[in-house]
């Protein structure tokens, strides 16, 4: 019988369908790819895929502008072959979570072309249309129904002139937002996803979840109308340039009024009836520790888990993302010890450093020097995977990848990082210091094509890639590390093996130790009697030494250690960010 916590035990590898593996020699990645590379996984260890969308979609944001939520787009493959992957996935004892993008659909989709028709179109009302502020010459600067900015750049309303109106798109332009107050919208997109499950798959990873609901307050006409930001902040932490023109948007679609009843309706209308064994994660970005929990509070019946954003928000400056500040292995560390503590009674964690919209998370939390790489990569595994919570791998990072060490605007491909370029150089910021924040941070980082082996595409593709191969894949892949138990990948298998075999690891209290240590990020699990001891030196200096005084640690059994053939004991000096598991008397 599956216990409906199973996803506690379990640990989630995140495939970005894009840059994973290309069958059919096209230069992008494919559903055959990725049935190909399951035995990959599974020595992995993982339990669950979650797969980056493959519908249909004019790819304006890779995939995250869904055309047709029913089929499978022709440059990933078909719906048989998503039938084949979870059959085959189903025959590993493995899962599938599909991605679930439903704060918005793509322009292409037929539900907006309908809604964009006509004023009186039965769907008009299933997306954000509004008319151009009075005043102003409609279509022209500042003639926007608010002053949102996009989390793409530009403004969050395009104006359409079959209808003079504005519709409203949190991300590109390309991507209406759709309008959960209307019932019949929740309606079709809850009856989409029973037939997923209805199919097969495991879950849903939901994208912005968060932002389904928006603040309303009555407009002069009797419609409802979204109210101007204030002019502070900019929108959602992203990267819009110029914030004399946008408003601060979060208060305003961030976890508005009505977004637990939106929730909580789902769960009854998608879920509540189901036998356990099915996966929610949202996707929750600018969301607080009591929103998490009142979003995984088990009584609540909502999510299962979700994102947070606080510590991939650390290095973002009050001009958002791509305003980078610096950011101390002290501000992860105390970040993260607060959300395990503010979910330790109710509520539940993911854990994740990275995925396809972040940077590797070596370089960016660990080390991505070449003496230090690998140890840092392993180091971050170490303290992550210990944490209380649901882990996620993100392609590539069981191999260690760093950042690309992109210099050339050419080399990206990314909507978010080409439109904040133009606006930035636009707005004054110099070509050399966008390019660079780009480089540290924009998300292509994370997608160039996964490295297979040494050969010239790094074994990805046998035609010319979409977007470069990784500079290291020479170096860094997969057929130089699965068979190397000091890779990072073996070390990893090791980390998830425990999660399964040791019910501390899923289950067990976290208590951290050294909380104010700069170098030393060590904690403590205990469940039923047993304890683990996590100690790890996330700096590159050598002879770290620990103060475990406060724990007993006699007799304690090193279970996962960094160093090859080397057992230390928990307070011998660490060597640059070796990390250590034991469990103790
Ligand atoms: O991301 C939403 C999000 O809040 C950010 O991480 C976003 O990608 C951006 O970097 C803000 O600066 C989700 C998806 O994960 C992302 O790939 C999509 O582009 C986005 O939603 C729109 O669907």
């Amino acid at each position: 019988m599956t216990a409906r916590d199973w996803w506690k035990s379990a640990v989630v590898y995140q495939v970005y369908p894009r840059s994973f593996a290309d069958s059919n020699g096209d230069g992008v990645g494919d559903l055959g790819g990725i049935i190909e590379r399951l035995d990959y996984l599974e020595r992995l260890g993982v339990d669950v895929l979650w797969l980056s969308p493959v519908y249909r979609s004019p790819m304006a944001d890779n995939g995250y502008d869904i055309s047709d939520y029913e089929d499978v787009d022709p440059l990933f493959g078909s719906l048989a072959q998503l039938d084949e992957l979870i059959a085959e996935l189903h025959a590993r004892g493995m899962k599938l979570v599909m991605d679930l993008v439903v704060n918005h659909t793509s322009s292409a989709h037929a539900w907006f072309a309908e809604s964009r028709s006509s004023t009186d179109n039965p769907k008009r009302d299933w997306y954000w249309w509004r008319r151009p502020r009075p005043g102003f010459e409609p279509g022209t600067p500042g003639a926007e129904p608010t002053n949102w900015g996009s989390a793409f750049s530009g403004p969050a309303w395009t104006y359409d002139p079959t209808t003079g109106e504005y519709y409203l798109h949190l991300f590109a332009p390309e991507q209406p937002d759709l309008n959960w107050e209307n019932p019949e919208v929740r309606q079709a997109v809850y009856a989409m996803m029973n037939r997923w499950l209805d199919r097969g798959v495991d879950g849903f990873r939901m994208d912005v979840v968060c932002l389904l609901s928006k603040v309303l307050v009555d407009g002069p006409d009797g419609r409802p109308q979204l109210p101007d930001g204030r002019l502070e902040r900019d929108p959602l932490g992203a990267g819009v340039v110029d914030t004399s023109r946008y408003g601060d948007t979060t208060p305003l679609v961030v976890n508005g009024p009505r977004i637990h009843e939106f929730i909580q309706e789902m769960h009854r209308e998608v879920f509540a009836d189901r036998p356990p064994g099915v996966l929610t994660v949202g996707e929750t970005p600018a969301t607080t520790i009591e929103q998490a929990r009142l979003y995984t509070d088990p009584a609540r019946a909502e999510l299962d888990m979700v994102f947070q954003f606080e510590h991939v928000d650390l290095d973002s400056g009050p001009q958002g993302k791509w305003d980078i500040v610096p950011m101390t292995m002290l501000d992860l560390k105390h970040s993260l010890n607060r959300w395990q503590e503010g979910l330790a009674a109710a509520g539940w964690n993911s854990l994740y450093l990275g995925n396809h919209d972040q940077p590797r998370c070596v370089s960016r939390f660990g080390s991505d020097d070449p003496a230090h790489r690998q140890q840092s990569a392993k180091a971050l595994a170490t303290v992550l995977h210990l944490h209380r919570g649901t882990p996620y791998v993100y392609q590539g990072d069981e191999l260690g990848l760093p950042n690309a060490g992109f210099t050339r605007l050419d080399q990206l491909r990314d909507v978010e990082s080409l439109n904040y370029y133009a606006a930035a150089v636009a707005s004054g910021r110099s070509p050399e210091d966008t390019m660079g924040a780009l480089s540290r941070k924009g998300r292509d980082n994370a997608r160039l094509p996964m490295p297979w082996d040494a050969s010239a595409t790094g074994g990805f593709t046998s035609g010319s890639p979409w977007i470069e191969v990784h500079p290291l894949a020479g170096e860094i892949n997969a057929a130089a590390q699965v068979d190397d138990p000091a890779s990072v990948y073996a070390h990893y298998r090791r980390l998830i093996a425990l999660r399964h075999d040791e019910p501390v690891v899923a289950h067990g209290s976290f208590r951290m130790l050294l909380v104010d240590d700069p170098q030393v990020y060590a904690f403590v699990r205990e469940y039923d009697g047993v304890r683990l001891l996590v100690v790890a030196n996330l700096s590159s200096d050598p002879g770290v030494v620990a103060d475990l005084s406060e724990v007993a640690y006699d007799d304690a059994e090193l279970l996962i250690g960094s160093v090859q053939d080397a057992t230390p004991g928990p307070a011998d000096p660490l060597a640059p960010w070796e990390s250590r598991v034991f469990r103790l008397a």
